[in-house]
């Protein structure tokens, strides 16, 4: 009986220092936020369990059995470097599992010119370029050269509206519209050369010819 009993207390230690051995996991998250940020544990068994961290940044994951682990922290709005790391327990405490907390950066302002991106009409607006406060556009966005405008006159017209209209807003000096509407007179936007190619439809041609003994033109957008 004394033998059994004995083989029963090694039994019993055996059992204790190795399959239920209870390790710990400690680790530290720093950087632009430490505190309250979830960690996961992920095992095959048993199923991910999660705790947070503290103000001073530390976690802990006691009373763990021998395995294969991953540790991974996770915050909305925040990157954390690692992204995680496996943690693999063989009878003692682990430690120096930290992580590096980095705020993701939410670029409200896509284009830069001072209007959020909610508010803006026209993205893309290049840098320094005066823009309408009101919709994010610059004049050229607002009177594409490459606008759908059935002729140079038309296009004219819109680009000098829109030039008033910044004038009237304060936005550009009222001394720049000569200079702005000389360089849009010698532009080229809304002429038939640049907008449309001039084509000639054979069949059409033909029966243009028989109407009216002459060749119809058809213009075509390029
Ligand atoms: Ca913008
Ligand atoms: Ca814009």
């Amino acid at each position: 009986m004394k033998k059994k009993a004995l083989l029963l207390m090694l039994f019993m230690m055996f059992i204790s220092t190795s399959a239920l051995s209870q390790n710990t996991i400690y680790g530290t998250v720093t950087g632009d936020v430490q505190e309250d940020v979830t960690i996961t544990l992920n095992s095959v068994s048993p199923s991910a369990t999660e705790t947070t961290t503290g103000s001073d940044g530390t976690y802990s994951f006691s009373e763990l059995a021998n395995g294969d682990y991953t540790v991974t922290p996770s915050l909305a709005g925040y990157s954390f470097t690692p992204a995680n790391t496996p943690v693999t327990i063989s009878g003692s405490d682990v430690t120096g599992i930290d992580f590096t907390s980095v705020a993701d950066v939410i670029d409200d302002d896509i284009d830069d010119d001072g209007v959020l991106s909610e508010d803006d009409e026209c993205e893309g607006t290049p840098a320094g370029v005066i823009i309408d406060p009101s919709n994010g556009c610059s004049i050229e966005q607002l009177v594409p050269c490459n606008g759908n405008w059935k002729n140079h006159g038309q296009y004219e017209s819109a680009f000098t509206q829109t030039v008033n209209s910044f004038i009237k807003q304060k936005l550009i000096a009222k001394e720049e519209k000569g200079a702005l509407m000389k360089e849009v007179a010698s532009s080229d936007c809304g002429k038939l050369a640049s907008e449309y190619t001039v084509v000639c439809d054979r069949a059409q041609a033909f029966a243009g010819r028989i109407l009216s003994g002459r060749h119809t033109i058809m213009l075509t957008k390029a």
